[in-house]
This record gives structure tokens, sequence and C-alpha cells, in this order.
């Protein structure tokens, strides 16, 4: 089995502690392929990092979403992936604010297009900001194991914040799990490297 990927993007960080998990409790076999923009718009239809191909045992499987994958890696490591409704919600609206603030950051990085040149992109911005607030109004795990939506959360927190696309202060909440989820090690060895 391959995984491909970036060490900087948080959808990709969140199956390598899947990865790392199913190889920690049930010797799961799959090796992690560094990935850049150029190599995933040729090896996957969506362009996008990441994407995951099986062809142990016969198997053709060909995976291009990291939720895809990481059922698949729960599946694999006998794990169940987002069997509550409130935490499958969390989840998709991580992954809602997610996509928000990562167009934001490639279109000013790559076409300097920013929230003032755009209706569209102000309401991405307004999204995030308020996805903010709401997400805080919850509380979270305190210590692993966390759930699939509070790994993607914590993933959005610690990209947001490494990319300077957030302010959480005063989010007590966020910043509680965050803080609980950075005292996890998994969760702390795919931190991304500095200076991506
Ligand atoms: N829905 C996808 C989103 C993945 C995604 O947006 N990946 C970004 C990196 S953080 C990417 O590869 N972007 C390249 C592009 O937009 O061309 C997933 O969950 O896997």
């Amino acid at each position: 089995m391959k995984l491909y990927g970036s060490y900087t993007s948080p959808f990709v960080r969140h199956c390598r502690i899947a990865l790392l998990e199913g190889q920690l409790n049930g010797g799961l076999e799959c090796e992690f392929i560094e990935t850049d923009a150029d190599s995933s718009a040729k090896l996957s239809p969506m362009k996008k990092v990441p994407f995951l191909q099986d062809q142990q045992a016969g198997k053709d499987i060909g995976l291009t979403d990291s939720a895809s994958i990481l059922m698949y890696l729960r599946e694999q490591s006998g794990k169940e992936f987002l069997t509550d409704a409130q935490d499958f919600n969390l989840f998709c609206n991580v992954n809602t604010v997610l996509d928000a603030a990562v167009n934001l950051f490639f279109l000013e990085k790559f076409d300097q297009i920013t929230p003032e040149q755009s209706s569209y992109l102000t309401r991405h911005k307004d999204r995030v900001e308020s996805a903010l607030l709401h997400l805080n109004d919850s509380t979270y795990s305190s210590q692993a194991p966390f759930t699939d939506g509070e790994l993607r959360l914590a993933c959005f927190l610690d990209w947001g914040l490494y990319r300077n696309r957030i302010n959480i202060d005063g989010l007590d909440n966020l910043q509680a799990l965050l803080k609980a989820a950075r005292s996890f090690d998994l969760f702390a060895q795919t931190a991304p490297p500095i200076g991506a």
C-alpha cells in the first residue's frame, strides 16, 4: 500500500496519523511517499493530495480523498471510522472550513488574489471566522484517544496557525483541543516542518 502526500497538508496529516496508529496497533503495511503539486497533478485525477494506491494481494484500489483513505486505513487496522453523527458533522464542517482556508491560501500565494478583490473570497474569509467561533462553542477530549472529527479539527487549527491563516486567541475550547492534541505523540510526530 502506498500513501502519497506532502508533509504540510492538514488532510494528509490526518491520514498519516491513522497510518501510524495502524502500524503501531496492527502492523499495517503502507509506505508514505512525499509528493508535490506537479506529481499529484500527474498521478491523481483530482490533482490533490492525499491519494492512496493498494495493489497488494491482487487488489487494485485507488483512493483520491482523505475521507475515503481514512476509512480504508481504519478498516485495514480493524478500527471504526466516524460512526457518530455529531462527530461526522464536525469532520464535515472542518472540511468545509479547510477547503475555504486552503483556497484563500493558494490564491494569495500563487495568484496574489485576496478577499479585497473578490466578494466570494470575502465570503470564504467570513466562513472561516464564523466557523471558528461556532467550533469553539463545543468542548473536546482533553487527551488521546481523539475522535476523527477532533483529529481533523486539530489538524486544521495547527495548519491554520502554521500558515498564519487563523487567530484562535480567546477561543479557549479550540486552544485546549490543540494543546491536548500536541501532547499526543502521533500528532506531534506529524507536525508540519518549520519553513516549508
Ligand atoms: N477533499 C480533499 C482535499 C485535499 C486538498 O485540498 N489537498 C490540497 C493540499 S492541502 C491540495 O492538494 N491542493 C492542490 C490543488 O488544489 O491543486 C481531501 O480531503 O483529500
